[in-house]
């Protein structure tokens, strides 16, 4: 499947989409926002996908929304259409695992749409900022609310108020991306990591997904309440069965997806 803006794929059971607008270093304009969001929910329908990787250029994963089209936006624009927000959050929806693969910039609405994603492997080019205020804003699209999440309010306030940029080494010990690859491994290693995640029971990913990013939204009591009440009821499922069977019996499990 390939179309202007994202190109996409299918490999064994792994969905993978490029961010495909060269020109302006994949800038997040409406139309790249609509088709990363169909490209999400054709893969989420798909039961033959179990894992997504979503992916950039070696030089930029995306250097941030779109100024020149924000540029002539006025508060009433963007309140009365909803502008912008209408069509940048169809990432949260996707219950599948989403793993951002970030070569080169990862910038303002860039960074914002990989934090979104589950986890971030990174190229050793990478590059992560929320330089907004810069040009007059502030992020819009959770960074002020995701970054210190990931990296501690002290590093999320030096990034949002001086706009610096991070590198990879330094985003790797802040703990906001996973991994760091040399840059031509990048794809590689995003797909044998999205591999391993397809290949488990697709419920039970879906479970884990769910009890991790209830850690961001609850106390840990309720959090831990949902954990244990979602592990229980993965004994509701076939491949819980099979996964423990096949370890019992020393031999791999063949997972259902039921
Ligand atoms: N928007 C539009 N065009 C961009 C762009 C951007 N963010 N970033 C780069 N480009 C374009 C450049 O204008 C240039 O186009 P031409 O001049 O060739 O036509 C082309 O991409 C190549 O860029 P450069 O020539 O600048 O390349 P360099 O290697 O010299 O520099 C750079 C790379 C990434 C350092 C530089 O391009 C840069 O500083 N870009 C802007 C980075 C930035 O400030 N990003 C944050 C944007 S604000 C919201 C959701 C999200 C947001 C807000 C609200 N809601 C849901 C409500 C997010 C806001 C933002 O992201």
């Amino acid at each position: 499947m390939h179309d202007s803006l994202v190109i996409t794929r299918i490999e064994g059971r792994v969905g993978i989409i490029q961010l495909n607008r060269p020109s302006h270093l994949n800038a997040l304009n409406d139309a790249l926002m609509d088709a990363l969001g169909a490209a999400l929910i054709e893969m989420e329908k798909n039961d033959d996908i179990g894992c997504i990787v979503l992916t950039g250029s070696s030089k930029a994963f995306a250097a941030g929304a779109d100024i020149s089209a924000m540029q002539k936006l006025s508060y009433h624009d963007v309140t009365k259409d909803d502008l912008i927000s209408r069509n940048w959050e169809t990432m949260l929806q996707v219950r599948k695992p989403v793993i951002a693969a970030v070569a080169g910039y990862a910038l303002g609405g860039g960074c914002e749409v990989a934090m979104m994603c589950d986890f971030i492997i990174a190229a050793d080019n990478a590059k992560f900022g929320q330089p907004e205020i810069k040009i007059g804003t502030i992020p819009g699209a959770g960074g002020s609310q995701r970054l210190p999440r990931a990296v501690s309010k002290s590093k999320a306030m030096d990034m949002v108020l001086t706009g610096r940029i991070m590198d990879a080494v330094e985003a790797e010990r802040a703990g906001l991306v996973s991994r760091i690859v040399p840059l031509d491994k990048l794809n590689d290693e995003a797909l044998e990591a999205a591999t391993v995640i397809a290949g488990m029971s697709l419920p039970i990913a879906i479970a884990a997904k769910e009890a991790v990013n209830r850690a961001y939204e609850t106390t840990l009591r309720e959090g831990v309440l949902f954990e244990r009440r979602t592990f229980h009821a993965t004994f509701a499922t076939q491949d819980r069965k099979e996964g423990m069977t096949a370890f019992v019996e020393k031999r791999e499990p063949h997972f259902t997806h039921q």
